[in-house]
């Protein structure tokens, strides 16, 4: 549009990148594949991704059977999880939004506590020590503020941490979501954005979330390094991931992950009123988890058998997770708690009465 009052002096040029590794019949593109990631390590994401798929469908079934609260599926969304969860190193900051149980997992969250949290009790929130994290944010965005404080304090502090955050498409649309980029670009926070674009902010689709033809080039008005990545594909997230958190130190990065958002929202929603079955099927083509399996077993690294193995090992993981949780009895006066640092007397009155009726018993 102004092209012709200014001709040709560019204030800024700038692009986003695209990385896909390996594409969705599971062939990789050789130029592009990361020297030091062995066979061992692809079959160890997709194991991963494997365990995240099932214990995700448990979570669910248990939800329909009155065992479990709203819950967010991740199913399609295993390789942008799992690729970054992988990617981070030990004490590296996990800060999630509501929907990265597969980080959960992968960060080596007990199961049970997991399980605990989707069963309703904030007991299963607190993580145990040594795993560097936040608990679940609902309130989407305003995980953001605190990811970029976190990463500005681990730089003050001259520590070689990195903060990885989730976002969802939804959530860049969000005020917290600029001014954590604005804040985090100023003071080079090492704070690494993980943008899990899985197509959808409840009924709200990407082509209506928002004008721009990447949400990765929304970091560039903050003077930020981005990339798109395939999202599902868990090589592409990994090393993604993996470079933003080695030049952490120099700055914060964006990494716009492409994937789908392949059931509904929550257990509280149904997809079928708003988008199309034909649009589920494109995105089943690109299953994050069946181009890997092909990838492996074209190396003759998986067949049917390991599969087989791998399912009845992780379905009696999970069973087990399960029914650790659900002996699980909580002290009632945990609800009163947490909200003040000192009761109010009137909050203490209410939690003598309920603890003397025995409610929980009942
Ligand atoms: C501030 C705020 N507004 C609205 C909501 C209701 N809400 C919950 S999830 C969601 C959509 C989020 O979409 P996205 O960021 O794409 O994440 P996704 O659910 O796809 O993982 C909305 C609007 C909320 N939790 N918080
Ligand atoms: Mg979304």
């Amino acid at each position: 549009m102004f092209r012709g009052i200014c001709m040709h002096n560019k204030a800024f040029t700038g692009d986003i990148e695209y990385l896909q590794i390996i594409d969705e019949n599971g062939v990789a593109d050789q130029s592009l594949f990361p020297k030091d990631i062995s066979d061992a390590t692809i079959a160890e994401m997709y194991k991963k991704m494997l365990f995240s798929r099932m214990l995700d469908a448990k979570i669910l079934s248990l939800q329909r059977q009155g065992r479990a609260v709203t819950y967010a599926p991740l199913i399609g969304e295993e390789a942008t999880q799992i690729g970054s969860a992988m990617a981070m190193r030990k004490d590296d900051i996990f800060v999630p939004s509501f929907r990265q149980h597969g980080v959960y997992y992968a960060r080596g969250y007990p199961l049970d506590l997991l399980l605990l949290y989707w069963k309703g009790f904030e007991d299963g929130a607190k993580a145990p020590s040594g795993l560097a994290m936040l608990p679940v944010i609902v309130p989407v965005s305003t995980q953001m503020p605190h990811a970029a404080g976190i990463a500005f304090a681990q730089r003050y502090k001259n520590r070689d941490v990195a903060v990885v955050a989730y976002v969802g498409d939804g959530g860049t649309s969000e005020g917290d979501f600029y001014e954590s980029l604005n804040f985090a670009g100023v003071w080079k926070a090492p704070l690494v954005i993980v943008i899990e674009n899985n197509q959808w902010a409840i009924s709200m689709p990407r082509s209506k979330q928002s004008a721009a033809q990447t949400l990765a080039q929304k970091a560039i008005a903050a003077g930020i390094d981005a990339i798109q990545v395939d999202g599902n594909d868990v090589v592409a997230v990994y090393e993604a991931t993996k470079t933003a958190i080695e030049h952490a130190r120099e700055g914060p990065t964006v990494i716009e992950c492409v994937t789908y958002r392949m059931s509904m929202h929550t257990t509280a929603d149904d997809p079928t009123k708003y988008r199309s079955d034909a649009e589920l099927e494109i995105w089943k083509k690109r299953d994050p988890l069946a181009r890997i399996n092909a990838y492996l077993a074209a190396k003759g690294l998986w067949n049917a058998d390991m599969q087989k193995k791998a399912v009845d090992e992780y379905t009696s993981a999970i069973d087990s997770a399960v029914e650790k949780a659900e002996t699980f009895r909580p002290d009632p006066k945990s609800i009163f708690e947490h909200v003040y640092s000192y009761m109010p007397e009137t909050l203490k009155e209410e939690m003598d009465e309920a603890v003397s009726a025995n409610f929980w018993e009942r």
